[in-house]
């Protein structure tokens, strides 16, 4: 998810007006399908685990399908492990694929300096071990991120509504941590960390479908997909970019390098403002030419990186896309997402359209809520969501047993809960209580590209 960078030497663009318009059908290209563009992602652990994923034919069958491969598996002499496979869509528990919180750690990352890394092996193993109820949910969290991400790259396709695509990956995430997330605080143990991203063209970030979306992904949409799983608040932050048309193959190339290139060069001691420069000059090198017409890629200014602390998704220092004056250096300890975003509108984005994203403020002030629904609503959030950012799909569904008791009229009457829920998630961000994170766009009609991956400067998560 991305945190807006704060800093004076941001400079709005002048004369640039708001952006406008909603995302969705821009461009007119027809273009040859390069079929699944984003197979070939970036990120953290993109390796290759397709063997590990039973065929079409046999997930039809779900677990019971998987179970009877693993048997034939058995008896071929070959096959000294008995593997325990994922289905697809996966619902194999990450705990079951991974027994004794033994989960794999995360791909080494290259240092360029290191001299940078100065942790020796003997203290970062002390500090895993006092540190390893933490690291097994982060590690438990992170491949579950990997195992719903590899199988949403595959099956994402145009045609696909925004609703059933998040709907998919969220069911996926909630089985592979083993929360449905539907009993009174069940969320909050494990499950999604924040709302998932499905941010087509100019929209940039923060856009999640509500209640009735109907948006269709189309073959010429670049769509931002930014998934976020939590296991006992670790939240793991990590968003791809799919394009279906090669057009768009420069673009995409762009926010890859410049985000691998923040990962490569973060490090303890990086000066954050440094580190944005290094992001700004990769992003920079790339042009992409789009229905004729060049562009230059632009990094999006006021977007970035950012810390994750527990059962927060914003910490308190954030990474810039350009090169700024923050002197902050990255420390032991922190967690980062290193995100950039890359663009061929302003490479400025402005808070606009319908929100879907919220999340209770750490510091909410103590306000005297005078509506009982409202008392209520806010007793739900912090249940089921503490601090983590949560969508209205994620309160609809909480309200679903609530909804099912209805016996009649049961479309108008969640309609009508519907109505007073968002009145009062109003009320709840216009008293400071919960802030509300509006869709962040670019320009109308331009094209816009995120990849994040997370990073730790001493752990290897
Ligand atoms: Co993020």
């Amino acid at each position: 998810m991305a945190a807006k960078v704060p800093g004076d030497d941001l400079n709005a663009p002048g004369g640039l007006g708001n952006a406008q318009g909603s995302a969705g059908s821009n461009g007119t290209a027809s273009g040859t399908a390069t079929g699944d563009a984003a197979a070939e992602q970036s990120g953290e652990g993109s390796d290759d685990d397709a063997d590990e994923h039973v065929t079409g034919a046999t997930a039809a069958a779900g677990e019971g399908g998987a179970k009877k491969k693993k048997n034939k598996k058995k008896k071929k002499p070959k096959k000294k492990k008995a593997l325990t496979v994922q289905t697809e869509p996966p619902s194999v528990l990450i705990s079951q694929l991974f027994p004794n919180n033994n989960y794999p750690k995360g791909e080494e990352v290259e240092y360029t300096d290191e001299n940078r890394y100065r942790t020796t092996d003997e203290e970062k193993r002390h500090l895993d071990n006092i540190n390893s109820d933490f690291l097994s949910d982060y590690r438990q969290a992170a491949e579950a991120h990997r195992q719903v991400r590899q199988w949403a790259q595959k099956i994402i396709k145009p045609g696909q509504t925004l609703t059933e695509i998040a709907n998919g990956i969220e069911d996926s995430v909630r089985r592979l941590v083993g929360h449905d997330g539907l009993s009174e605080g069940d969320a909050i143990i494990a499950g999604m960390g924040f709302p998932t991203g499905l941010n087509l063209d100019e929209i940039a970030a923060h856009f999640s479908p509500n209640a009735g979306n109907k948006t269709v992904l189309q073959q010429n949409n670049v769509m931002k997909v930014d998934i976020g799983v939590h296991v006992n608040g670790r939240i793991v932050d990590s968003a791809f970019t799919m394009a279906f048309d090669p057009m768009y193959d420069n673009l995409l190339a762009a926010v890859k390098d410049a985000t691998n290139t923040g990962v490569r060069e973060a490090g303890i001691d990086v000066r954050l403002g440094e580190l944005g420069g290094l992001i700004q000059e990769a992003m920079e090198s790339y042009e992409c030419e789009i229905n004729g017409t060049v562009y230059p890629i632009k990094p999006i200014r006021n977007i970035g990186g950012h810390t994750i602390v527990p059962y927060s998704i914003h910490g308190t220092k954030s990474v810039p896309a350009v090169k700024t004056d923050d002197t902050t250096k990255m420390e032991e300890g922190d967690v980062f997402a290193i995100e950039t975003f890359g663009s061929t509108g302003n490479g400025w984005v402005y808070d606009q359209g319908e929100v879907s994203h919220y999340a209770l403020r750490s510091d909410a002030p103590t306000v005297d809520l005078r509506l009982s629904s409202a008392k209520s609503l806010l007793n739900t959030i912090k249940k089921n969501f503490g601090t983590l950012p949560f969508c209205r799909r994620y309160l609809d569904r909480l309200g679903q047993e609530k909804y099912l008791l209805g016996v009649w009229h049961a479309q108008s009457l969640d309609m009508y809960l519907e109505r007073l829920t968002i009145g009062q998630l109003n009320n709840l961000v216009k008293s400071g209580i919960v802030e509300d994170y509006p869709p962040l766009i670019d320009k109308k009609g331009s094209y816009t590209a995120q990849f994040e991956h997370k990073f730790e400067p001493t752990s290897d998560l």
